[in-house]
């Protein structure tokens, strides 16, 4: 039996959002820096250490066979929640941007060459900028963009133009964290196939509101954070075709990625191992894992029907603030629960201070994408995200502030 999604409830289970700020009751809508977590998360972690705390895959004793379990089953469950067709092609990470980094490494270094082609867009995060800056420099590749639209999404009149023959690699972000934007990543994953070229998601936004289905959407790497995801920071995952893992070199050298070991050389680990040099983030692991059963268990659907919701009443009383400036997709079907926005001349830093005075977090800033505030021709936004957490309350109180921001800057 299903029970009715009740926000304030879920809110509830949130200690973090509990508390009170600057004499306020916080009103926490900077979930897409990162999410606060549910106390079942919390309580797996300290469960972790308390009772199974030992290194992975390395002793025979009870300790370490129950944290290798813990371990190997998170992976399981994450493989699971995004649809991979085997455990062994979720490799973890500190998060997305070390996966997006592993890519253009392991994998870009072989395979890019001079004169070859990497597309990514004017949407992306820097994560999702610099490691092909990088390699395009190693490289002697170049570096295309697939540009926006005045409404900050893709731009896919020109695809033909910047998607050739000569690309290696599309390199694209699932949802915009800056904009809110929803990239259309099946079609373009399909144009890219076409054209020879492999498809990287940078899926720090896209794995987070809803479920992702990594083989339904056509891709051949999908990065993302568990910390955005109700998870703890420090872990995430790449996926990754498990024929692209193994063709693949190493990304770092160290313990538990070899198989033996020589004087001048070694050889691997099986895939994943064979990408997680060192003593992994174990007890994050099991974290990420504990934040997908919370999700699974609190039911996607319900998530998503939630946030829909909450985004209607957002984007209607946002708007309807005078003087502000919306940024992003109008239609609510191209847009995730982000709101990206000026108010008049008060600079984002202002609006962002004068709502902390009120309780309410938002975050100020180029949110990494300083292409895009280029784009818009701003130098900052104030970006307001919304989770599972979030109510109508408080989106009357982020609308309460903006009043504030409005008589102080009149
Ligand atoms: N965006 C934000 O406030 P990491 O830091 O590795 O977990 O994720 C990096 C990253 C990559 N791509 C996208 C689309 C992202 O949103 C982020 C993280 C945060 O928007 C912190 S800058």
């Amino acid at each position: 039996m299903t029970t009715r999604f009740d926000p304030v409830e879920m809110r509830s289970r949130f200690p973090a959002l509990a508390q009170e700020v600057h004499g306020r009751p916080l009103v926490y809508l900077d979930s897409a820096a990162t999410s606060q977590k549910p106390r079942a998360v919390l309580d797996v972690i300290d469960e972790y250490y308390e009772h199974d705390n030992a290194n992975v895959h390395r002793g025979i004793h009870e300790l370490s066979r129950r944290a290798t379990v813990a371990y190997e089953e998170a992976r399981t469950k994450v493989a699971r929640w995004i649809n991979a067709a085997d455990d062994s092609e979720l490799v973890w990470t500190r998060g997305t941007t070390e996966a997006i980094n592993l890519v253009a490494m392991a994998w870009g270094l072989d395979n890019v060459a001079e004169g070859d082609e990497i597309l990514i867009s004017v949407l992306e995060h820097h994560s999702n900028i610099v490691p092909w800056q990088i390699l395009a420099a190693r490289t002697k590749a170049k570096l295309r963009y697939i540009e926006l639209d005045d409404q900050g999404r893709l731009d896919l009149s020109t695809l033909d133009e910047v998607l050739t023959e000569r690309t290696k690699i599309l390199a694209i972000s699932h949802v915009s964290n800056s904009l809110g934007t929803i990239n259309p990543v099946r079609t373009l994953a399909e144009a890219a196939h076409r054209v020879g070229a492999v498809v990287m998601v940078d899926g720090a936004q896209g794995a987070v509101h809803t479920q992702v289905d990594v083989q339904a959407l056509g891709v051949d790497f999908y990065a993302f954070s568990g910390h955005k995801m109700c998870g703890p920071t420090g872990i995430g995952a790449l996926w990754a075709k498990k024929e692209l893992l193994e063709a693949m070199a190493p990304y770092q050298g160290g313990g538990e990625m070899i198989h033996i070991v020589g004087r001048d050389a070694s050889t691997w680990a099986s895939v994943p191992h064979k990408f997680e040099a060192g003593t992994p983030n174990i007890a994050g692991a099991v974290g990420m894992g504990a934040a997908v059963d919370f999700l699974t268990d609190v039911g996607v659907d319900s998530i998503v029907e939630h946030e829909r919701a909450l985004m209607e009443y957002a984007m209607d009383r946002v708007r309807a603030v005078p003087g502000i400036t919306v940024y992003g997709p109008e239609s609510l079907d191209e847009r995730s629960a982000v709101i990206s926005f000026t108010l008049g001349d008060a600079h984002p830093h202002d609006i962002s201070t004068i709502l902390d005075a009120e309780g309410v977090a938002v975050r100020a800033g180029h949110h990494c994408a300083q292409l895009v505030m280029k784009h818009f021709e701003v130098a900052a936004t104030a970006r307001a995200s919304f989770y599972l957490y979030n109510t109508t309350d408080d989106v009357d109180r982020l609308i309460e502030g903006l009043g504030k921001v409005r008589e102080i800057f009149a």
